[in-house]
């Protein structure tokens, strides 16, 4: 783990545009201010996935086209504190469809939390825990020829640039087989006035949470960051659909990190790029789905169309 990360802060601090990974925002600390984020009013993302689930469950059963006399697994990637699908399981459970739920998640704490909290919430459903790589699960799961059913949602997908999406989505239906299906959630494209303040709110607490990757840094590369030299800045347009987050330098500065055995200099003004969050139309998807072994099969969306459920087919 750390050798990777150390690999990936040299790479990201050595390009022109220096840039870091935003998968590192998520450690213990960035769990945690994670989780105060989904929580803020100016975060719509995670309140309108929810208006899905909890106002749409059944449209979704019916779309997923899942017969309640035969068994399928339910396979979520990047499980979380499963608060959305807790509603789907509930409306399947009581539906007396049969599956298991594998929630799949890197971190052993976060599914640890998930299934004390699920056999207390709904003791019927049986929740086989899966810790480790997407893909390395999907591949083992493979094997096992049963109907799937993969849930990938926060619109997660939005981290990727669409060249890597569209690979990630083909790389998941490898290791699917035809009929099964995949539940995408998606960010929709809407006016700045709406996504940026998602990406900067009052609290600040967007702020800490990118922060806390320098501070990471500083942390597990034993580097020196002054953190307080740094500012948080998202950037967002309606016309590319594309939010991005910035640590923006706030003097010309030089900063060690000693278990890379480096020194970088950042100019005043200069901008590391730590996230890319996209949100999706119609098109967009359409074109990414269109080079994968998937088809669109259903689309859900909020009652504000700020959200987006896609429930695709594997071909
Ligand atoms: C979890 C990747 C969907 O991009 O909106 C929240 C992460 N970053 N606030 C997103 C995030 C800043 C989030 N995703």
């Amino acid at each position: 783990m750390t050798e990777q990360f150390k690999k990936d802060v040299y790479t990201g601090l050595n390009t022109p545009n220096k840039r870091l990974p935003s998968k590192y925002f998520y450690d213990k600390k960035g769990d945690a201010l994670f989780v105060e984020i989904m929580n803020l009013p100016e975060y719509y993302l995670t309140r309108a996935e929810m208006d899905i689930f909890e106002n749409q469950t059944d449209d979704i059963i019916k779309a997923l086209q899942i017969s309640p006399d035969c068994y399928f697994e339910l396979i979520e990637l990047g499980a979380g504190d499963g608060s959305k699908t807790k509603k789907l399981l509930q409306m399947l459970h009581q539906q007396g469809f049969k599956f298991d739920y594998f929630p799949v998640d890197i971190s052993q704490n976060a599914l640890d939390n998930l299934e004390a909290d699920l056999k207390t919430e709904l003791p019927g459903v049986s929740v086989i825990k899966k810790q480790g790589d997407y893909f390395e699960i999907l591949a083992s799961l493979k094997e096992i020829k049963k109907l799937k059913v993969i849930l990938f949602l926060g619109s997660n997908i939005g981290n990727m640039p669409d060249e890597v999406a569209t690979q990630f989505i083909y790389d998941l239906g490898s290791n699917l087989h035809p009929g099964d299906k995949l539940l995408l959630g998606a960010d929709l494209i809407k006016p700045a006035s709406i996504v940026l303040p998602a990406y900067n709110d009052s609290k600040g607490v967007t702020a800490a949470f990118n922060y806390n990757l320098l501070a990471r840094i500083n942390r597990e590369l034993e580097a020196d960051f002054d953190i307080t030299n740094f500012r948080h800045e998202p950037e967002y347009t309606e016309q590319d659909g594309i939010a991005k987050s910035f640590l923006v330098s706030q003097a010309d500065q030089t900063v060690c990190i000693k278990s890379i055995g480096q020194s970088f200099d950042f100019k005043k003004g200069e901008r590391i790029e730590t996230e890319v969050s996209r949100k999706y139309n119609d098109e967009v998807i359409h074109k990414i789905i269109s080079e994968t072994d998937f088809k669109i099969s259903y689309k859900l969306s909020d009652g504000k169309k700020y959200f987006a459920n896609y429930i695709l087919e594997r071909t």
